[in-house]
């Protein structure tokens, strides 16, 4: 992202503090850190003033800090990073600081200890709110993650056959990935075939895939630091004639889910569109809670397409929609598309077929 997307993140940022009256921010989680400054390490605490920005991170990192951010002082700490941050809030004059909600216990604590007479507050969802509407830049970079994912799995579809494992088809599918050009997978790729299909989540095994099988495939490819999350059940060979008729509700529920999408909407509304669908089929037992999550630097992000979530969408976010049915023993769908709330309504991110059938 560069310095301009940069400086209006910054600006939100120091309106934000203004208007609750807090001198500084301090930002920890790798995605904030990222999103305010660029910095890329794994080991960084950010303060942001409304004049300053200080970066305190450790040698393994300041040339490289120095090389990613713009207008931030780099200073370097040693064994008692907390003293040190300690030091730079009282040269900058810090007596309030908003605080992430996810900093760990314990350098809460430690923090607590060493910041002596400032006042921590807790930050909540003040900065998933403020990532929750993407930029064009942002929007661009889930473009190009999906369509990474999108080209390694139609090449992976082409030549995968039964007789492979999940984990053969996981393998193939994370090396694709990464050859197209990604950074790497925005989690651990999920392949669940037949009867493990059921679990949601279910991590791929050394499983055979068996003719007649439908297997959930659930991946992403990150680029600029941002997640795609794409699922697709794929059909190997001839599938029993109810379980497609499964596959095709789901579809339906899909469809419905993503008509209901435009500014103004809940995401609750929206989930509620998909599970209207199961309902009138007498389904709905077999589906999970939940449709959909935001995606963005993290993999799941608000909004939060969540039974009875009211949190109204707005042109530039991004989030998911999966609706899925998992019958327990026996088999699970799900399909899964990336979308972009638009000022007319939406736009599906994604391309790739939802129906794949496996010779
Ligand atoms: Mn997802």
């Amino acid at each position: 992202m560069g310095n301009v997307v940069m400086e209006t993140r910054l600006q939100a940022l120091r309106a934000l503090l203004k208007a609750r009256e807090l001198d500084a921010a301090l930002l920890s989680l790798y995605e904030n850190r990222r999103y305010f400054s660029g910095f890329t390490g794994s080991n960084g605490y950010l303060l942001i003033t409304q004049e300053a920005q200080v970066l305190v991170t450790d040698r393994r990192y300041t040339q490289q800090a120095r090389e990613q951010t713009y207008g931030v002082h780099i200073v370097e700490h040693a064994a008692d990073r907390f003293a040190l941050i300690a030091q730079e809030a009282a040269r900058l004059g810090i007596g309030s600081l908003l605080v992430e909600s996810q900093m760990p216990a314990g350098e809460y604590f430690a923090m607590q200890e060493n910041l002596r007479g400032i006042s921590m507050v807790l930050a909540e969802d003040v900065f998933v709110a403020m990532r929750m509407v993407k930029c064009d830049a942002e929007v661009q970079a889930i473009r190009t993650a999906v369509q990474l994912s999108q080209a390694a799995l139609a090449e992976v579809a082409a030549q995968c056959k039964a007789g492979m494992t999940e984990k053969d088809l996981a393998d193939e599918l994370n090396y694709r990935v990464s050859r197209k050009g990604a950074q790497a997978m925005s989690f651990g790729t999920i392949v669940a075939a037949g009867e493990r299909g059921a679990l949601a989540h279910g991590t791929p095994t050394t499983r055979v895939i068996a003719p007649g099988e439908m297997v959930v495939v659930d991946f992403g490819a990150q680029w600029d630091g941002y997640c795609a999350d794409l699922t697709r059940t794929l059909l190997f060979g001839d599938v029993p004639q109810e379980r497609l008729a499964v596959f095709d509700l789901v579809e339906r529920a899909f469809a419905a889910a993503v008509a209901a999408v435009k500014p103004g909407v809940t995401g609750g509304d929206v989930e509620q569109a998909h599970r209207a669908v199961f309902q009138t089929a007498g389904m709905e037992a077999y589906a999970l809670k939940g449709l959909g999550h935001g995606i963005g630097l993290e993999i799941h992000e608000h909004p939060r397409i969540v039974i009875g979530n009211q949190q109204v969408l707005q042109p530039g976010m991004v989030f998911t929609i999966e609706p899925g049915l998992y019958l327990p023993g026996r088999f699970g769908v799900r399909t899964e598309d990336d979308v972009l709330v638009t000022a007319q309504g939406v736009e599906n991110l994604c391309s790739l077929p939802h129906r794949i059938a496996i010779a």
